[in-house]
């Protein structure tokens, strides 16, 4: 449970323990057995000789609990609540810079918002956490994907901030700490992006033999057009501390997780080499809109050209570091682990594979005969898409057209006309390169927790 210090002062002329009425009411109510009732623990309190001022250490399910227990202090004087740790907390989470503070958030209700992505038109998988994907077939339509069909990954309830007392805190090894809020964040120099974002574990669900984890089919991936501030702008706003080199980013979400023993906020580290050459943004927009609440109302991180598990969302700290962060979500997921010639191997999740999906037709659709077009979109990680081929029933690779802009780290739409003259079943394969060279493997290499399966697409359809 979350533990405070909470500090109470009141004036010398009316200290409440000079009158035994007051002092003994304010007594009884920090007691062990009124405090059990009010659902906090005090583990010690003490008073400074001659300061009037008192001193707790409370557990406490949230601040707001807390805050209610406070009243009769708050009566008597002042009250000053410390979110705290115990110090085997602060040096196992490697010292005091790097320490979650709870914030103490409400969620968004799980069954309205389950219901929301249903009406919107998202497969989803589980109710909660909220995790749906996008219809493979609907990532052939617009520019963007719209917001409410934009796939959903959450690991913890999804936090409902309060956008009035919303600050975005910039601390550790920087020349000035900030506390920027929504208001002086917009009027910060903005940029817009066309980003593709995929989760590193779209297509799981295809890996042999199964692993564990959200069995995603294919719709893992959608793209918006994100507007927000450079991180770089708040980073030299901030001033970076010689010797700087990695950054924590915190979400306002967390709980307990399998395997911990305490809770955690999701957090993932970047550093700072990483976040210049991606163009990182802090992003309040999508497609135009304010963020909606189960996208990371009000800003999230957005880095291009990675898989999403870095575009941390309901962002509230960053932390500048000189170490490179090893949380659970850092080190323990979203890392590929590999079983090559019998010895394990690993490295961390990154940049997204290269990889073309075929959206249109669908997965055993009916075709009549004659002209049909093949649409689909491609995208990768590292560098723009260069070409993408197509192979009918196994036949040679013909290559598709690219339309549209091509973009750094926007997927890229292509299609292929073709004539189709037999009836019967017709097996449809796309397959991406990249203008860095990279294509896509026939079967992705399997591992452990099935991340970036970018196996060949393949798709059967009817000719008639
Ligand atoms: N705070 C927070 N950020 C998060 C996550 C999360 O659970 N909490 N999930 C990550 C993962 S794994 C993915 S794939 C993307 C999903 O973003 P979306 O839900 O907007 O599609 O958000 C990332 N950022
Ligand atoms: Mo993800």
């Amino acid at each position: 449970m979350p533990l405070f210090v909470v500090r109470h002062q009141h004036s010398p002329e009316t200290c409440p323990a000079r009158d035994p009425a007051m002092g003994a009411m304010l007594l009884n109510h920090l007691s062990r057995p009124s405090a059990a009732r009010h659902g906090l623990t005090i583990k010690a309190e003490a008073v400074v000789r001659g300061a009037h001022s008192l001193f707790f250490i409370a557990e406490a399910a949230d601040e707001a609990g807390l805050q209610e227990f406070l009243t009769p202090f708050r009566m008597a004087g002042e009250v000053e609540v410390m979110a705290a740790s115990t110090c085997a907390g602060v040096v196992a989470s490697g010292g005091c810079d790097m320490l979650p503070t709870p914030v103490p958030v409400a969620s968004l209700d799980p069954a309205d918002a389950c219901q929301d992505a249903i009406e919107a038109g998202l497969l989803v998988h589980r109710a909660h956490p909220l995790n749906g994907e996008t219809w493979v077939p609907e990532l052939a339509g617009g520019a963007v994907m719209p917001n409410g069909r934009f796939y959903l990954r959450n690991h913890f309830d999804m936090p409902c901030v309060d956008a009035e007392r919303y600050r975005l805190s910039v601390d550790g090894m920087v020349e000035r700490r900030l506390e920027l809020g929504l208001r002086e964040l917009r009027n910060l120099r903005s940029e817009s992006l066309v980003v593709t974002l995929e989760c590193a574990g779209n297509g799981r669900s295809l890996f042999e033999p199964a692993v564990p984890g959200e069995v995603w089919g294919l719709g893992a991936v959608s793209t918006a057009e994100w507007t927000g501030v450079p991180l770089t702008e708040v980073l030299e706003r901030a001033g970076l501390r010689p010797g700087a080199t990695e950054l924590l980013f915190r979400g306002a979400d967390g709980g307990l997780v399998e395997g911990l023993p305490a809770p955690i906020r999701y957090e993932r580290g970047l550093c700072l080499d990483q976040i210049r050459e991606a163009g990182a943004l802090l992003a309040y927009e999508m497609n135009g809109e304010p963020l909606s609440s189960p996208h990371g109302f009000p800003l999230r991180l957005i880095v291009p050209g990675w898989y999403a598990v870095a575009s941390v969302k309901w962002l509230t700290e960053i932390v500048v570091t000189d170490r490179p962060f090893e949380g659970h979500y850092q080190t323990d997921k979203y890392w590929y682990q590999w079983v090559r010639d019998g010895r394990e191997e690993g490295e961390p999740v990154t940049l997204m594979n290269v990889r073309a999906l075929v959206a249109s037709p669908g997965e055993g659709t009916t075709l009549q005969r004659g002209e049909t077009a093949i649409r689909g979109v491609a995208w990768s990680g590292a560098a723009s898409i260069s070409r993408v081929d197509v192979s009918l029933n196994d036949g040679p690779w013909r290559q598709a057209r690219l339309v549209g802009e091509r973009r750094r780290s926007a997927w890229q739409w292509w299609e292929l006309i073709t004539q189709l003259e037999e009836p019967g079943p017709l097996a449809i394969r796309a397959r991406a390169t990249d203008m860095a060279g990279r294509t896509q493997p026939e079967s992705a290499e399997w591992n452990r927790l099935g991340y970036g399966n970018n196996s060949i697409h393949r798709i059967t359809a009817e000719v008639i």
